[in-house]
């Protein structure tokens, strides 16, 4: 099989062995932001699909998850990085109760890659925790995601509490749960007039988003 349908399928089969291999050959065609998004993230909505369905149990949706990390881990040294320093400063965090990391940290590299600080805070985090690294940090924007949809319900509570709190930061919400909609209403009304919401399809609309807001 053709090396892009290889790769897919590792990611499908959680298959770990000679993915270096495959990856090398894959970039002499192919950039490594496009091998993720078009080959490696079809494989892992394949795999979504199989577990939505119930055809895939969980430990091979880990395993799925651990190699496309370990794929982008991969792939990560070849990507074109900005010369810029210091663009503005990123918050970044899985919501509390969320474990799903993949998106969130694709959205990390992309932004790092491209001049923007992100403090990366990992998965599962409560509010106030991401609210103090905000304040550390003085960030310029704080990015939300989160898969389940559970996540989004808290999403849009910390926007309420943080709201409560006179907060203004422009919050970035990105996860495969919200809809555009979503976050434009519900979470535009339960941050305030004075905040500024902002939905991100993708890891590179957050990274469009971030340049707006550092306009
Ligand atoms: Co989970 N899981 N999972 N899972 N998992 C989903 C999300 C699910 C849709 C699968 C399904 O049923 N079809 C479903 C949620 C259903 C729902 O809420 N209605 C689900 C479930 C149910 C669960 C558990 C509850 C299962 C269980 O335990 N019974 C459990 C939850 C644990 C918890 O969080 N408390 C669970 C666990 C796991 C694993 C640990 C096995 C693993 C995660 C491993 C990891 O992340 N380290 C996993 C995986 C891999 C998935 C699926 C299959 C793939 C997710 C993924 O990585 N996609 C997922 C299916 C799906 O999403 N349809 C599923 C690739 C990734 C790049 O996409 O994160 O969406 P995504 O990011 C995108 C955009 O959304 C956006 O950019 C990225 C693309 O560029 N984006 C941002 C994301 N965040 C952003 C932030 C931004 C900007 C853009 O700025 C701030």
């Amino acid at each position: 099989a053709p090396v892009e349908e290889r790769l897919r399928q590792r990611i499908i089969d959680g298959d770990r062995l000679g993915l270096e291999a495959d990856l090398d050959e894959a970039r002499a065609t192919h950039p490594p932001l496009e091998i993720i998004n078009t080959i490696l993230l079809d494989g892992m909505r394949v795999v979504g699909e199989l577990f939505g369905s119930g055809k895939m149990q969980l430990p091979f949706v880990l395993q799925s998850a651990e190699t496309m990390k370990a794929a982008v881990a991969l792939l990560e040294p070849h990507m074109e990085k900005s010369d810029d320093q210091a663009r503005g400063t990123l918050v970044l965090a899985t919501v509390k109760g969320d474990v799903h990391d993949i998106g969130k940290n694709l959205v990390d590299i992309i932004l790092s890659n491209n001049g923007y600080k992100v403090v990366n805070l990992g998965i599962k985090q409560p509010l106030p925790a991401i609210v103090e690294a905000a304040r550390a940090h003085k960030a310029d924007a704080i990015g939300l995601s989160g898969l389940l949809v559970k996540s989004t319900v808290i999403m849009k509570d910390n926007l309420e509490e943080m709201a409560r709190d006179g907060w203004d930061t422009p919050v970035i919400l990105g996860g495969a749960a919200l809809t555009r909609a979503f976050v434009e209403d519900d979470c535009v009304r339960a941050y305030g007039n004075h905040g500024r919401v902002a939905y991100a399809r993708d890891a590179f609309d957050g990274l469009d988003l971030m340049g707006k807001v550092m306009e």
